[in-house]
């Protein structure tokens, strides 16, 4: 299962949004082309009355000439036939801010500490993907539980993005906002 085929990425199971919903902090990040969201990343999900999934999030950004600021975003989410598979619609509080429109993957997750996300933004001739990012998430602002890490490893692999991510630290940049 490790053929770097886009369409050949398991995801999770049976995924439950309600269960997703809340707080997660980003801990590792693989980063796209042109990155965008720096560090003190964190994610709220939450499903409305209709069920549609939809997000919020912040983190540390650098925009036009060096401007460092948190960045407010929101996303929506669009179902596909795979309950793991959405594709989300984002945007910034402010208009200066980043958005678009990407997959969104959930590749695994326990819902009580840890998820991991995949999104390949384009995918190469080959079926590979020539650029996409991938969030590494936890219930904890701390990091993953030492029982974690080895799951998140091989879906690292399984993603071929093993050794791409760096760290996502959270230092209160985004605290007051
Ligand atoms: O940081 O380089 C990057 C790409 C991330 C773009 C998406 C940010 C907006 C997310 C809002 C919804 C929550 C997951």
């Amino acid at each position: 299962a490790q053929d770097c085929q886009v369409s050949n990425i398991q995801v999770m199971q049976n995924f439950d949004r309600s269960r997703y919903t809340g707080r997660w902090y980003a801990v590792a990040k693989k980063d796209p082309v042109g990155l965008f969201l720096l560090d003190n990343v964190v994610a709220q999900f939450s499903v409305d009355e209709s069920g549609k999934m939809t997000a919020t999030a912040h983190g540390r950004v650098i925009i036009l000439n060096n401007w460092e600021m948190c960045a407010n975003m929101f996303g929506t989410f669009e179902d596909t036939p795979d309950p793991a598979k959405f594709k989300m619609r984002y945007w910034g509080a402010a208009s200066y801010l980043q958005s678009g429109n990407d997959d969104h993957w959930v590749i695994d997750t326990d819902y009580d500490n840890y998820a991991i996300h995949y999104s390949c933004r384009e995918v190469d001739l080959d079926g590979t993907c020539l650029d996409g990012y991938s969030f590494i998430f936890s219930r904890h602002p701390t990091g993953l539980r030492p029982e974690d890490q080895k799951i998140v490893t091989n879906k690292k692999k399984e993603m071929c993005f093993l050794g791409k991510y760096r760290r996502v630290g959270h230092t209160g940049f985004c605290e007051s906002s």
